[in-house]
């Protein structure tokens, strides 16, 4: 989104002060608190962050240096400190909470399972040492491609354990998204299942997996099986092994492996402005850091909250607020295999209901969706456990803030609305809800300890109310990101070039209002965000090429409804275009190849062919004109430079 579209956005002038009830209970409970807390890192900002390290993690070995920059844009937190993340997540809530639930998990077709801090411990430690016993080491890459279930949490936690690097694949991706990311990180084991269920059906993992190892993958030695659906799959006897079988002869004490605190926690593949998603590394104990203080500062979290975070573990909410933060702070969460609206769009409002969630997160993509079905399916279900609702993932609309907050949250609930990035590892602007007072559509807030800004071409400060500019953010903070995996010059690139080193580039575009209050406009990369999640232009754009009918193809976004944006691809086939157009069958053969290239997030809305693209003389494709035309817009654009303008009837579907 370019910056000269902000004047069209919504005003919004509602504002909704903490509860006092809410704020009466809260960890930080107003404002002045807050100021403090804001004040302290201001003053001291190591400091700041050093006292929370040493109080919010358990050390093996006391860290004292807490930030040394001599190596930017790498940043070292915690240094010469030593710790484990899955002893902080696990062993130390054994003395109090060995019986509490840690995990509450109902599967898409109803099946409900707990585990208690006792029995999760256990299991991780039994896989630890099931995947010791496969010759897993500390820095190898374990790739977890499995459907939402525990065990995904439990692979997570005994790669933490034994300090080896995880990285998971989103169950929706495709043999072909899953074969470059084991490719990319040179992974030594694939943890998968026999499958999972979603939507009704049965999501084919094995086969996938078969299929990704059969193209490619060198550096797999095994592939560890979940039995999740019990149904029939290929099996390699030389290679493949069953999860219980592995784990069932395995000890349950597992000493954990004592790391740095730079040691690489994991790798998460998400996409930039070229075809080549980044594999953005994360650390261990700055990432932990910041999960654990987001899910108290943001979510106050409380030992008795049931905290649902309905992320896949396979996106970065998933990681921090599934897999990691509320794990970290002793709380029990949920966890749902499934889709919204199976059986019926009740389900997640049912859930609520039925476990007494306390907090519930989830995308604009998911209330959007659920708010066209109607208040009465809400208003069918007892959701007066509820006291804290967030969103992440993409603007929300204040029309669909005002929704959740009047039929989800009965006004009751403050509304958290928190911007981060998988890049950034936890929340970095959003509301305190004790001590924030929140606007429908407005992530709010820097969180104490982020000094986010935002900036004008050149870097300058913008302070003018409302004008829009670069959100950037200009100190380090510990759950940074720490380099691209295999690739640090794009590291470089891509978050320190623009403006000298001086901040991090977030890639999105803001404005603040005259409260102080941040508004996301959109990405200013070619990266979209269909319903929350992120997919290159560039990534459908070379799918489809891939394509053996397809010459050339240009890949925009265009407003949508329910999803926030939508794929549109201008698409150029190889050879003379058919008279009287090209038949509906090529149409859908094409969405379902790039199914099968990326994953089905990925699939085009509108495909509209033509013999070319708009090109400048340079020979650059001319995106902002066909945002235009996949808006349906009136094309202002100077298209005068045009190489060949007779297209454009073509582009606009009018041939
Ligand atoms: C957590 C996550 C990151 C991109 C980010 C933004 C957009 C995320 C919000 C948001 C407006 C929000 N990680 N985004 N949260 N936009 N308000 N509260 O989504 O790496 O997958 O995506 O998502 O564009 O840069 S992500």
């Amino acid at each position: 989104m370019s910056h000269d579209s902000i004047d069209s956005i919504l005003h919004e002038e509602r504002l909704f002060p903490p509860a006092a009830p809410f704020a009466a209970k809260a960890r930080i409970p107003s404002a002045a608190a807050l100021a403090a807390l804001r004040e302290k890192a201001a003053r001291d900002y190591e400091g700041f962050w050093a006292d929370l390290a040493r109080s919010e993690l358990s050390w093996q070995k006391p860290f004292s240096r807490t930030l040394d920059s001599s190596d930017a844009p790498h940043f070292r937190w915690f240094e010469d400190g030593q710790l484990n993340v899955s002893f902080n997540c696990l062993d130390r809530q054994l003395a109090k909470r060995r019986d509490k639930a840690a995990i509450i998990f109902e599967g898409e077709k109803g099946d409900i399972r707990e585990l208690t801090y006792g029995e999760l411990h256990e299991t991780v430690c039994r896989l630890a040492n099931g995947l010791k016993s496969l010759g897993i080491r500390r820095g190898d890459r374990v790739v977890i491609y499995m459907p939402m279930v525990p065990e995904a949490v439990i692979a997570m936690q005994a790669c933490a354990r034994i300090g080896a690097v995880h990285s998971v694949v989103f169950g929706g991706f495709s043999a072909e998204s899953l074969k470059d990311r084991i490719e990319d990180a040179g992974a030594r084991l694939l943890i998968t299942a026999d499958g999972g269920y979603r939507g009704g059906k049965v999501v084919e993992l094995k086969q996938a997996a078969d299929k990704a190892l059969d193209h490619g993958c060198p550096t797999i030695e095994k592939m560890l099986v979940l039995k999740r659906t019990g149904h029939s799959i290929n099996w390699r006897k030389e290679r493949d092994l069953w999860w219980d079988d592995l784990i069932k002869q395995q000890s349950a004490d597992c000493a954990p492996e004592w790391v740095d605190s730079e040691h690489p926690l994991f790798l998460l593949y998400t996409s930039g402005s070229t075809g080549k998603p980044k594999g953005i590394q994360h650390s261990s104990a700055g990432y932990l850091l910041n999960a654990i203080v987001t899910m108290q500062w943001v979510f106050d979290i409380r030992d008795d909250d049931i905290f649902w975070c309905t992320a896949d573990v396979g996106w970065v909410t998933g990681h921090t607020y599934v897999a990691y933060g509320p794990l970290a702070t002793g709380a029990t969460v949920l966890m749902y295999e499934g889709a919204p609206t199976v059986p019926d769009p009740g389900r997640f409002w049912d859930m609520c209901q039925r476990h007494k969630t306390t907090i519930f997160y989830t995308a604009p993509t998911a209330i959007r969706a659920l708010m066209k079905f109607g208040e009465d399916i809400p208003g069918r279900y007892d959701l007066s456990s509820l006291r804290l609702l967030g969103t992440v993932g993409e603007p929300i609309n204040p029309e669909a803030w005002m929704w959740y907050h009047r039929v989800i949250g009965r006004e009751n609930c403050p509304v958290v609305d928190t911007w981060w990035q998988t890049e950034t590892g936890a929340h970095m602007i959003a509301p305190i809800p004790g001590a924030v007072p929140t606007k429908p559509g407005s992530c709010t807030q820097p969180l104490p300890g982020i000094e986010a800004g935002i900036v004008d071409e050149k870097g300058n400060d913008i302070n003018e109310p409302d004008k829009g500019g670069y959100l950037v953010i200009k100190k380090p903070w510990p759950s940074m990101l720490r380099t691209i995996w295999g690739d640090d010059e794009r590291y470089r690139q891509t978050y320190w070039k623009k403006f000298g080193g001086r901040f991090y580039l977030a890639g999105d575009s803001a404005r603040r209002d005259k409260d102080g209050y941040f508004w996301i406009m959109g990405r200013i990369d070619d990266v979209l965000n269909v319903s929350g999640h992120r997919l290159g232009t560039m990534e459908v754009e070379s799918a489809l090429v891939a394509h053996p009918r397809v010459a050339e193809a240009a890949v925009v976004g265009r407003p949508d409804d329910i999803k926030g944006e939508a794929i549109f691809a201008f698409v150029v086939l190889r050879g003379a275009r058919p008279p009287g157009g090209v038949d509906e069958s090529l149409t859908n053969e094409l969405r379902a190849w790039v199914a099968e290239q990326i994953g089905p997030i990925a699939k085009p809305d509108d495909i509209r062919f033509s013999d070319n693209l708009p090109k400048t003389r340079s020979g650059k494709i001319m995106r902002r004109l066909l945002r235009s035309i996949a808006r349906g817009e009136a094309i202002t654009q100077d298209t005068s430079t045009l190489e060949n303008e007779g297209i454009l009837r073509q582009l606009r579907g009018e041939e």
